[in-house]
């Protein structure tokens, strides 16, 4: 079994219910066993400033998929959830899916860059991580996510939502 970390995010077409499915359908997908999910956070969107705020979520995964089956899996919840995939980065989206960790594997290839390659400085998805993990936790590549937590720049945005926004899963 890999231990692994999602991160989840979502600006359109109400972003809680969006987290709500993705989490449902990440709890039945083949081999894994959802774990734990994060509360739920909200903040301004990083990139283009013309679009809605984003709710993200972090979930942990206990699976014996490959980081590429796993991939393909994410990618269909995605498409099932209305996402259109579109040349603008950083642009609005209803399910945004990223393998943030998977296991203790540093992956670099032509689909897959895991650890994910934002995540460090990215407090939308280091706090969901932190709610998850214990504040000694390491990488794969040796960084503690106390460090990053400590290290990357404050979003005076960002709201945990109280539980009742927060998927109970
Ligand atoms: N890919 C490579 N590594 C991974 C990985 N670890 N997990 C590849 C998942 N996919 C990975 O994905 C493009 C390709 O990345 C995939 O085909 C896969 O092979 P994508 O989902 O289309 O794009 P992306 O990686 O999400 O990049 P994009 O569109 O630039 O979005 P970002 O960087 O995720 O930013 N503001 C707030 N507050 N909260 C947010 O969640 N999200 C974005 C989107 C912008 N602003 C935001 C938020
Ligand atoms: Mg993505």
């Amino acid at each position: 079994m890999e231990q692994v970390y999602i991160g989840l995010g979502s600006n359109l077409a109400e972003p809680v219910a969006q987290l709500d499915a993705a989490l449902s359908a990440l709890s039945q997908l083949p081999q894994t066993e959802l774990v734990a999910v994060s509360a739920y956070y909200s903040s301004a969107p990083l990139g283009p400033s013309d679009q809605p705020r984003y709710t993200n979520a972090a979930a942990h995964l206990a699976t014996t998929l490959t980081a590429h089956q796993l991939l393909d899996h994410l990618q269909a919840i995605e498409l099932k959830q209305g996402r259109v995939r579109k040349a603008e980065r950083w642009g609005p989206r209803t399910l945004d899916l990223d393998i943030l960790l998977f296991g203790q594997h540093i992956l670099a290839d032509e689909r897959l860059c895991v650890p994910h390659y934002h995540m460090h400085a990215r407090p939308f998805v280091l706090l969901p991580l932190a709610d998850l993990c214990p504040t000694d936790f390491k990488l794969a590549d040796g960084r503690r996510l106390a460090d990053l937590l400590r290290d990357c720049p404050i979003d005076p945005t960002l709201q945990r939502l109280p539980a009742q926004q927060s998927c109970t899963i």
